[in-house]
């Protein structure tokens, strides 16, 4: 069948909204039809050729939600007109690293995924005869899609697909990364490195924790307003500091009494990384990276950061087992536990969705969701 796609031929260039061909789902594959999906900046990652595991001509986009249509073989834990989010990091409950009760990171299609396939090994997609890879196992950027079964999430169908789609990464990874990896106490001190959609939703997973001060730090003071809304009780500008932006580290130490319990780092850069690490207090302090840094960047910090009893932490898609876990996120949403509205700043067409980059560059949005 033909799918409306937005293609990315090559690195560093527009997206191309073409017709690409797409096969029926094969064994314990899915055929969804995407309502919503927002753009992510991992998305932009990727494009911009930064990403080690890029791979060209491909469909991104990984925050998606739609509406089963169609399954292959086997199928037998979704079905027709089920509402699902794709999951990026997909939950098969079998493999060692599902049972191991320690971690999200379920590796029964990493291989395959990671090589931009089906877990067969190869594409269900296709432009004028020449396949086209998939992206983190769901390439959302698409009317349709074909998912693997356990990358998907059945979900309350009141649920509004164009908000909970965010629910696919960005709101999950920064609450996540708060409830699952970090594991914030009430009264804790918190910082907040990048007030993207991934670090409002750190602010908020802060807020939902009890934390006692959250400290939002961001170049951009657009961010400001939307991070105070979430429950940021202070925000700062690395460049409004008397002594600039390289003091930012003690600022946040002086303001914290010896420096924050819990750090968060979302934006992707290994000098922020260092600083997240440092500014959190001795013999306690954790800092949890989750911005995605270029191909080839190190981290570094001297080794007594660590011996003094800071720790330093990762995490993906928020520690967030999402076929378990996912729906009951969906309903603390339909309950107004969580919030995901005020993180749609802008919707488009699909047609439109080079837009959607131009205003993530720009700073100007938080999530653009595209509508099919
Ligand atoms: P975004 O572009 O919307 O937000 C990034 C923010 O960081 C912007 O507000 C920007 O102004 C700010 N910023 C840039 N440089 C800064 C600096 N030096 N100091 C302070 N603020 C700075 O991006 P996003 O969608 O929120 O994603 C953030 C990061 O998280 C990206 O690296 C993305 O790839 C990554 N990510 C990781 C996961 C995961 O599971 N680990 C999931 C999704 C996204
Ligand atoms: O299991 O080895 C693995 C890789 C899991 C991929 C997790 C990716 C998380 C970071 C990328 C941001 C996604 C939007
Ligand atoms: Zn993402
Ligand atoms: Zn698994």
């Amino acid at each position: 069948m033909k799918s409306r796609a937005a293609v990315a031929f090559e690195a560093g260039k527009p997206l191309e909204i073409v017709d690409i061909d797409i096969e029926p789902p094969k064994k314990g594959e899915v055929l969804v039809r995407m309502v919503a999906t927002g753009v992510c900046h991992t998305d932009a990652y990727t494009l911009s050729g930064e990403d080690p595991e890029g791979l060209f001509p491909c469909v991104l986009g990984h925050e998606g939600g739609g509406v089963v249509e169609a399954l292959g073989e086997g199928v037998s834990t979704v079905a027709v007109g089920d509402h699902v989010i794709p999951l990026y990091t997909p939950e098969c409950g079998e493999c060692k690293f599902c049972r191991s009760g320690k971690t999200n990171l379920c590796q029964a299609i990493r291989s395959t995924q990671g090589r931009g396939l089906m877990p067969d090994g190869t594409s269900r997609l296709s432009y004028q005869g020449k396949p086209i890879h998939h992206y983190m196992g769901t390439s959302t950027f698409s009317e349709y899609a074909v998912i693997p079964e356990i990358a998907l999430a059945k979900i309350d169908e009141s649920a509004p697909l164009d908000k909970v789609c965010l629910l696919g990464c960005g709101v999950t990874t920064g609450i996540g990364a708060v409830t699952h990896t970090a594991k914030v106490e009430a009264g804790s001190t918190v910082a907040v490195f990048g007030l993207g959609g991934i670090g409002l939703s750190v602010i908020q997973g802060a807020a939902m924790a009890g934390a006692g001060r959250i400290i939002g730090v961001d170049l951009n003071p657009d961010k400001f307003e939307l991070a105070k809304q979430m429950g940021a009780t202070d925000v700062l500008n690395p460049d409004d500091l008397p002594d600039g932006r390289g003091s930012l580290q003690q600022a946040i130490v002086d303001m914290t009494d010896g420096g924050v319990d819990y750090s968060f780092e979302c934006v992707g850069n290994v000098d922020l990384m260092r600083t997240a690490l440092e500014c959190t207090h001795k013999g306690w302090g954790v800092s949890v990276i989750i911005g995605v840094a270029g191909a080839g960047k190190e981290i570094s910090t001297r080794p007594f950061q660590l011996v003094t009893g800071r720790v330093w932490k990762g995490s993906a898609f928020g520690g967030v087992k999402g076929r378990s876990e996912l729906p009951g996120f969906v309903d603390q949403y339909m309950s107004g536990d969580i919030k995901i509205d005020p993180f749609v700043t802008h919707t488009m067409k699909l047609e439109d969705i080079n837009k959607a980059f131009d205003a993530l560059h720009a700073g100007e949005s938080i999530r653009t969701v595209i509508l099919f």
